[in-house]
């Protein structure tokens, strides 16, 4: 989108907040950098505009790089649980949109609606007040960014290292689903970075459980000739999916990767992962949920929701069969068995 399409947002953003409105930000459950980074960035951006802004969120925030960029970063995000949406005047979702199974809120009703995001437009959404949707935008903290130049706004250097690591992670440093506003902001932000707080983050440690994850995420591996199915078993943190599927991924010969958990509150999470844009995965991911669950994402990687195990006679393990079956069907891997990744021992 090119600069003057931006300010025009920037000015229907404008013209639907009132002096002194509350505006409560929206970002996904177990949110990642860029959602954090969009937030920030939003937050001051709307603070500019003279209106009350709190950021939201859901879940919990596992991964041991995001846990370093908030420790380290001064935004103040509130659990969704802990306060009321019906305080606010206009609801802004950022790199989410409502009613998506990442969200674990309900809407009020009467209430403003806005959306700024990047993934595939949610084609059941109701009435939306505001909405800036760019799909090819590799991350959602490149459109804020955006918003921030557009309203001459200084970008600190906190925040520029925040809104520098969304990019290079969303779009495993501009390999992955990236586009030409992606390249500009990052090489934009790479002059204003703070070197020690980006490696802090990058290379911040990790708990005993990040390997327990990883050692049952490897011993519930199967190899379907190109493709790989994970099957981590119960995890603390919903984002450990991601993380287990983005190291999946790293395997070589594996194009394809499906990796599942079951969380605390005893959904099935899944995550999909692709090597090659042969196949949608935001798309796959519906599918594989079709009827079952909710799923969204992007063309190389997707993530979903299986809320309701009891419907399965049996339980997590007929329901993680079925999502598996469903994953090698739609990438047309005909294989019936897996070859486990490691031997298995048992004593
Ligand atoms: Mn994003």
């Amino acid at each position: 989108m090119k600069r003057v399409e931006t300010s025009r947002k920037l000015t229907e953003l404008k013209e639907l907040l009132q002096f002194d409105e509350k505006v409560l930000l929206i970002i996904h459950d177990n949110p990642d950098p860029d959602s954090v980074a969009s937030a920030w960035a939003m937050e001051l951006l709307l603070r500019s505009m003279k209106v009350q802004v709190d950021v939201a969120y859901g879940g919990s925030i596992g991964r041991a790089e995001n846990r370093a960029l908030l420790y380290n970063v001064d935004i103040d995000l509130r659990s969704i649980f802990t306060i009321s949406a019906a305080d606010y005047d206009l609801l802004l979702f950022l790199d989410c949109q409502p009613d998506s199974g990442n969200i674990s809120f309900r809407l009020p009703e009467d209430k403003k609606i806005g959306i700024i995001d990047h993934h595939i437009l949610n084609p059941n959404l109701g009435k939306i007040d505001f909405q800036d949707i760019r799909e090819d935008f590799g991350a959602t903290a490149t459109i804020a960014y955006e918003y921030l130049l557009a309203r001459n706004i200084k970008v600190e250097t906190d925040l520029a290292t925040a809104l520098y690591y969304a990019i290079r992670t969303e779009t495993e440093d501009l390999g992955r689903g990236v586009g030409k506003a992606d390249r500009e902001a990052y090489f934009k932000l790479h002059t204003k970075i703070d070197w020690d707080l980006l490696h802090r983050i990058v290379n911040s440690r990790v708990s005993p459980e990040y390997f327990r994850t990883m050692h049952k995420a490897i011993a519930g591996t199967c190899i379907y000739r190109n493709a790989l199915v994970c099957s981590i078993g119960p995890i603390r943190h919903p984002d450990s999916v991601a993380e287990v599927a983005d190291q999946m991924l790293r395997l070589e010969n594996i194009e394809w990767v499906l990796c599942y958990a079951i969380s605390k509150d005893q959904q099935m999470l899944f995550s999909l992962r692709s090597a090659s844009p042969e196949f949608h995965m935001g798309e796959l991911a519906q599918v594989i949920v079709a009827g079952i669950g909710t799923a969204g994402g992007h063309p190389q990687l997707a993530g979903g929701q299986v809320r309701d195990l009891d419907r399965f006679e049996g339980g997590a393990e007929e329901a993680g069969e079925l999502l598996s079956k469903r994953f090698l069907r739609g990438i047309n891997n005909s294989m019936k068995v897996g070859l486990p990744l490691v031997e298995t021992h048992t004593e």
